[in-house]
């Protein structure tokens, strides 16, 4: 197929998938926001393009594996998972809910089509490293993504993590690093600066590489070119904005976890289904 074409579904989608995602936050009246519409392209690419699975079948030892570390950002892939028929789309309500099968944090025996429980940060590395490693034991050709939040990186376990992958050349491994210089109660840089995330990943023996998380096309290629890398574990580092598109948390520091008025998801989820009309509309073209 035509890639220009291709790059405008998957824009489609993503930008479905960012209304979803809202619309899934809007029975709550809170989220964690930021750091889910930071991650929607990534989403987008990964059960749009790269990742193998069948939602028939979840359990699927020959899938693809997903392991979303920042584990708070779990709504933008329920949001996908009913999309791609994991479940029903009318679920999406039971967020957060007692006794629902959509945590505010990923866990793997709650929900179907996540493969790891999630929440404390650091941990998702090693957790897929050992799926990884295990795959590749067991002679199965599946990939282990994991995305990680810049915040996250604060985290030591990481550091250790991202040494054993080298040691161990896992190929079947790609870190996917939401660069959104954001994280709970402030700038990362202010934080904890994690300085040059690339430099590090490849001083540390990762096939790096770095682009624009919100462009379709530069993150397409950044996954294509890490998929094809062999003999070391791939890294993406991409830089995003915590809140993309949700035009009451984009561009504000607090936009970790919100509290929001009916009226404002209403202005958001409109200005939301505008980009995603335009998108559709570019598809046509
Ligand atoms: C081990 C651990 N410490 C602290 C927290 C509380 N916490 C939740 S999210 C977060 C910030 C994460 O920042 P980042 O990884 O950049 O995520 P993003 O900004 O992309 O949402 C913190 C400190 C946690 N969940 N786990």
């Amino acid at each position: 197929m035509n890639k220009s074409i291709r790059y405008k579904e998957l824009r489609v989608f993503a930008e479905e998938i960012r209304v979803n995602t809202l619309k899934t936050f809007e029975f709550n009246g809170f989220g964690h926001i930021g750091g889910a519409m930071s991650i929607v392209e990534a989403v987008a690419l990964l059960y749009g393009e790269f990742m193998r699975y069948d939602p028939r079948d979840p359990s699927w030892p020959d899938r693809d594996k997903l392991v979303i570390s920042k584990g708070h950002a779990g709504p933008t892939v329920y949001a996908t998972l009913a999309m791609k028929g994991f479940f029903p789309q009318s679920m999406l309500c039971e967020l957060n809910r007692g006794g629902g099968r959509l945590p505010s944090h990923c866990d793997r025996n709650k929900t179907p089509g996540i493969d790891m429980t999630t929440g404390s940060l650091g941990q998702g590395i090693s957790a897929a490293i050992g799926i990884a490693l295990g795959d590749r034991m067991d002679g199965r050709d599946s990939r282990t993504y994991v995305i990680i939040g810049d915040g996250e990186l604060d985290e030591g376990q990481n550091w250790e993590g991202f040494m054993f992958a080298k040691h161990y050349a896992l190929d079947n491994l790609t870190a996917i690093i939401d660069v959104n210089g954001q994280q709970l109660d402030g700038y990362t840089k202010d934080v904890m600066d994690t300085g040059d995330i690339a430099a590090k990943l490849r001083a540390f023996g990762w096939y790096t590489v770095e682009t624009d998380g919100h462009d379709i096309e530069k993150l397409y290629k950044a996954f294509a070119d890490v998929k094809a890398n062999t003999g070391a574990p791939g890294a993406i580092v991409m830089h995003t904005k915590k809140g993309h598109g949700c035009c009451f948390a984009e561009n504000i520091v607090n936009n970790h976890h919100i509290n929001f008025k009916p009226e404002q998801m209403k202005e958001a989820l409109e200005k939301a289904g505008a980009v995603l009309d335009e998108a559709r509309a570019a598809l046509l073209k």
